[in-house]
């Protein structure tokens, strides 16, 4: 029990700072129907090891409550008790066998790829900013990062010097296919209200599809250590309704035709 206690101290403290609805144990409030399949399975995945825990945490207190050492005479010595020995051989399998199904089944819908998306957005990750590019409209990234020499070496800045971050825009209740690639190191596009990475790999293009549900303003981070400036690989994540998304698409069109065409 008292390790159940720390346990829980310690979602709570780990938890507390942005989370405070604690029937999510921590994970945000998700912005995709993907997400809130993955917060499920991470809510199950604790009410199961909490049922499992007070079974074996019982199971230690009635040993130490009940069996305490009360004399120099050794106790009567059990061994090869068939049943609870094929309890204990059979009833992890079944355990396996649940989570297996779940995560299975979870993970293949996160991992679907509709063969019809609405928006495709292809995504460059390199040292140290994003690039989005819309081929349903051509367009690219609204600004395009420029390279800066600094003390430490090179980087990546999008639009003006320290200005804003790299900005992807995506509609709401739509589903938009990830082209996700890489030219120069492992990267990893992650929003925590996704409840999602996927890595950006060199001559590996991975792809994956987000169905946003609830508009907002959100960051976006790579969450590969990918060098000096990794922890500077920030971009802006915005979720619009569609008629805003089309608006901001013609607008970006309109800039990028005045600029001369696509970068
Ligand atoms: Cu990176």
């Amino acid at each position: 029990m008292p390790s159940a206690a720390v346990l829980l101290g310690l979602a709570l403290v780990t938890t507390g700072c942005q989370s405070t609805d604690l029937t999510r144990l921590g994970m945000p409030l998700p912005a995709s129907r993907q997400g809130q399949v993955t917060l499920s399975m991470w809510q199950g995945s604790w009410i199961a090891a909490f049922c499992v825990g007070f079974v074996v945490w019982g199971g230690i207190l009635w040993a130490i409550i009940f069996h305490r050492k009360r004399g120099d005479e050794l106790p009567r010595q059990v061994r090869y008790n068939l049943p609870i020995e094929i309890l204990y051989t059979v009833l992890p399998f079944i355990m396996i066998g649940v989570m297996f199904y779940f995560t299975a089944r979870d993970e293949s819908y996160i991992t679907r790829n509709p063969a019809h998306p609405d928006v495709v957005v292809d995504v460059i990750a390199e040292q140290w900013t994003w690039q989005f590019r819309y081929p349903q409209y051509a367009l690219s990234n609204p600004k395009a990062p420029y390279r800066m020499v600094t003390e430490v070496g090179q980087m990546w800045v999008p639009g003006e010097p320290a200005s804003r971050l790299p900005l992807l825009e995506i509609p709401v209740n739509q589903t938009v296919r990830f082209n996700l690639t890489s030219p120069d190191v492992v990267h990893s596009f992650w929003v925590a209200a996704f409840e999602f990475k996927r890595q950006a790999v060199p001559g590996f293009p991975n792809r994956f599809t987000i169905t946003p549900i609830r508009t907002g303003t959100f960051i976006g981070r790579c969450a590969e250590l990918c060098g000096v400036y990794h922890s500077r690989m920030l971009f802006t994540l915005k979720i619009v309704t569609p008629a805003q998304f089309r608006q901001w698409i013609r607008q970006q069109q309109s800039q990028q035709n005045a600029s001369g065409g696509a970068q």
